[in-house]
């Protein structure tokens, strides 16, 4: 079986047909140097920021020795580009159809740290299989995602068993350097990485289901409307300022977006 390393996709290799092929067939696809190593730099020193103010995790799931980034898009900057980036909006499309964003979260797997417990995103959701594809998750390496920094460790293949695994099963690193991204779908088993150096591993994910689902985070309570106001039109309807047609999400019988510039902050 070829390796992780072996199985990545170039940036100029990478579009949505490769990227969906190896997502159904792996469940998984990364892309290395989606980022280059100047906006890297520049996305850790902003998210640095941030995390200073961010507590450490509260349980198992979380990590007590990891700090999450929540309300993401209230709080930086640095991925409204990547958020919606045409290969990023391309996959959704072709995977998902009509998306929104989830759960954009920033994750600083601290030293120390233990695995997460592996789990499938798409399991919070009270559907039994055979189901659509419900979740897709982009993780965004800032930092040389490592076996031994705690880079994602991932299941190949497990978007396709039904039910949960009956044993421990068999998990691969995502390794990739700082600068790529893994696609993943929510079907997939994977879980946060043991760290075991004297480092933090910092990655973005930026997880997104379907339009019509109930997503992880509430972003019109998370990202207040001033900040909304001023991201661009595909951001907005990512962050629930859309219709998944004809009316979900509507308010009072009219668009959402009317509220952001007629209602105040
Ligand atoms: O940090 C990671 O590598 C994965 C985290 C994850 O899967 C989660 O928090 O749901």
């Amino acid at each position: 079986m070829t390796s992780v390393a072996q199985r990545r996709l170039t940036r100029s290799e990478a579009d949505v047909d490769r990227v969906t092929e190896r997502l159904e067939r792996d469940g998984f696809a990364i892309v290395e140097g989606f980022l280059s190593q100047e906006e890297v730099a520049a996305k850790r020193a902003d998210l640095r920021r941030v995390l200073e103010e961010v507590p450490a995790g509260r349980n198992e799931f979380e990590g007590f020795d990891t700090r999450r980034i929540y309300a993401f898009f209230a709080k930086t900057r640095s991925f409204d580009a990547e958020a919606i980036d045409p290969l990023v909006l391309g996959v959704l499309e072709r995977t998902l159809g009509p998306a929104q964003l989830s759960a954009p979260v920033g994750i600083s797997i601290g030293p120390g740290e233990s695995a997460q417990p592996l789990h499938r995103d798409d399991g919070i959701y009270p559907l039994s299989d055979p189901k659509p594809e419900l979740v897709v998750n982009t993780m965004w390496a800032l930092d040389d995602f490592t076996e031994a920094n705690g880079a994602t460790r991932v299941v190949p293949g497990s978007h396709r068993w039904s039910g949960p695994p009956d044993t421990e099963p068999e998990t691969v690193a995502a390794v990739m350097p700082a600068g790529s991204v893994m696609f993943f779908l929510g079907s997939l088993l994977h879980g946060g990485g043991a760290n075991t150096t004297d480092r933090a591993r910092l990655g973005v994910i930026l997880h997104y289901c379907a339009a019509w689902l109930r997503p992880q985070e509430n972003h019109v309570l998370g990202v207040p409307r001033r900040v909304v106001r001023d991201l661009p039109e595909p951001l907005q309807e990512l962050l629930g300022y859309g219709v998944y047609g004809p009316f979900v999400g509507n308010v009072d019988g009219r668009h959402p977006r009317k509220y952001l510039t007629t209602e105040p902050s």
